[in-house]
C-alpha cells in the first residue's frame, strides 16, 4: 500500500510505530473507510470516518463517553470495542481535516449471512443484551448522531422529496418500486402508534449481522461493533434490523428475487433470543413490538435505498450503478414476504 497520508500524525496521537505495509482495508461496511492494523501479535482496527453521513462527530463521542464510563465491560458477555482515546484524551483524532479513530480489533467471524437458527440466536441474545447493558442509563442522556435516523415517517418523506428532485425517469422498474413503497403509509401509521406506547431506550439502531464478530467456531458471539448509532431508540428497531438480514433467505444484495423468502426457523430463534433476555425486564407491548420491527426496518431500508438510487447514488457505496435499485427490489421482495406471514 502506497504511503498513506494520516501514518505519521496517528504514529503521534497514538504513540505508535505503524508501517504501511501493516495496514490493510478491512470489513465491508457501506459507511467508513476501515483498516485493519496487524503488528503480528498486536492489532487494531484504524477507521476514516464518514462525515457527509454522521454531520456531528461530537456527539458520537459524547455517546461513547456515556458507555465508557457507565457501562461495566467486564459484565458483559462480549466486547463493546469503543475508540482508544488519543494522547490528547478525544476518541477521534483530526488529520488533515479528516476524522480518524483507533479501536481495539477483536478477532473472529463477521457475516453476511447466518449458516443457523442456533447463530441467528446467539446473535440476538448479544444484541438483546447490549440493550440491557444500557437500560440503567436514560434514553434522553444520548445524542442523536444521525437525526430521525430510524424515523419512518421522515424517511417517508425524504423519499417523497427525493422522486420530486430526482434527474432519473421515474418509469418502468423504478416507477413500480416507488408505487410499492408510496403505499406502505400502512407502516408509517403503525409507527405512530407504537411511538406513543413505547418507552426509549439506548439501541445500538445498526444490528444488521455483519456488527457482530462470532466466535471462529461460532459457540459465542465475541463482539458487538459498528457503534456510532448507539442512541434513543425502540427495542423493536434493533429486532427488525436482525430479523432484515438474519431471518432471510436471501442477503440484501441479492438479485435472485424468486429465493428472497422468510426463514422462519431463523425468525423464531430471533424472538427467543429477545425473549430469554428481555423477560420481565421490556415491557408487554415492546414486546408485542416485535414483529412490527421486521417490516418496519425492511421498509425503511427500501425507503432510503431507492432514496439514494432516485438522489444519484450519494449515500451508500456501491458496486454498479444500479445498486442501490436492486437493495431496494430486494426489500420490498423481503417486506411483502414479512407482510404475509
Ligand atoms: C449502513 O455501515 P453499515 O454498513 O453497517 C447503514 C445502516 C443500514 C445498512 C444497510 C449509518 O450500515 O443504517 O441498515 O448500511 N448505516 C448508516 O446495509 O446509515
Ligand atoms: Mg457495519
Amino acid at each position: 500500500m502506497q504511503k498513506l497520508f494520516w501514518i505519521d500524525p496517528i504514529n503521534q496521537l497514538y504513540q505508535l510505530q505503524i508501517q504501511a505495509e501493516q495496514v490493510r482495508p478491512f470489513g465491508d461496511g457501506h459507511i467508513h473507510k476501515t483498516y485493519l492494523i496487524d503488528r503480528g501479535n498486536e492489532k487494531w482496527i484504524l477507521q476514516q470516518f464518514n462525515q457527509q453521513v454522521f454531520k456531528y462527530p461530537e456527539r458520537i463521542s459524547h455517546n461513547h463517553k456515556i458507555l465508557l464510563d457507565q457501562i461495566k465491560q467486564e459484565a458483559l458477555p462480549f466486547k463493546l470495542p469503543l475508540p482508544i482515546p488519543n494522547l490528547q484524551g478525544a476518541l477521534f483524532s483530526l488529520v488533515d481535516g479528516y476524522y480518524f479513530r483507533l479501536s481495539p480489533f477483536v478477532a473472529g467471524k463477521c457475516v453476511n449471512e447466518v449458516a443457523s437458527p442456533h447463530q441467528a440466536y446467539l446473535a440476538a441474545k448479544a444484541f438483546a443484551e447490549f440493550i440491557l447493558a444500557g437500560i440503567h442509563i436514560p434514553a434522553s442522556s444520548f445524542q442523536e448522531s444521525i437525526p430521525g435516523f430510524h424515523d419512518l415517517e421522515l424517511r417517508y418523506q425524504q423519499l417523497n422529496q427525493a422522486l420530486h428532485a430526482t434527474d432519473r425517469k421515474v418509469e418502468g422498474e423504478l416507477e413500480a418500486l416507488v408505487g410499492f413503497y408510496l403505499h406502505q403509509r400502512k407502516l408509517v401509521e403503525e409507527y405512530n402508534f407504537w411511538k406513543q406506547r413505547l418507552p426509549l431506550r439506548m439501541t445500538h439502531s445498526d444490528t444488521k449481522i455483519n456488527n457482530l464478530i462470532y466466535a471462529n467456531d461460532f459457540s459465542k458471539v465475541n463482539a458487538v461493533i459498528d457503534l456510532d448509532t448507539i442512541m434513543a431508540g425502540y427495542v423493536y428497531y434493533d429486532f427488525g434490523d436482525l430479523v432484515r438480514t438474519v431471518a432471510c433467505t436471501e442477503g440484501e444484495s441479492s438479485q435472485n428475487w424468486e429465493n428472497i423468502k422468510v426463514d422462519k426457523a431463523k425468525y423464531e430463534a430471533l424472538l427467543q433470543g429477545f425473549r430469554e433476555v428481555g423477560e420481565g425486564i421490556f415491557t408487554e407491548e415492546e414486546m408485542q413490538s416485535l414483529p412490527f420491527g421486521g417490516q418496519m426496518m425492511t421498509c425503511i431500508m427500501g425507503f432510503r435505498f431507492l432514496a439514494d438510487y432516485l438522489n444519484g447514488n450519494v449515500y451508500y457505496t456501491i458496486h454498479y450503478e444500479k445498486q442501490n435499485l436492486h437493495r431496494a427490489k430486494n426489500q420490498m421482495v423481503l417486506l411483502k414476504a414479512l407482510q404475509d406471514m
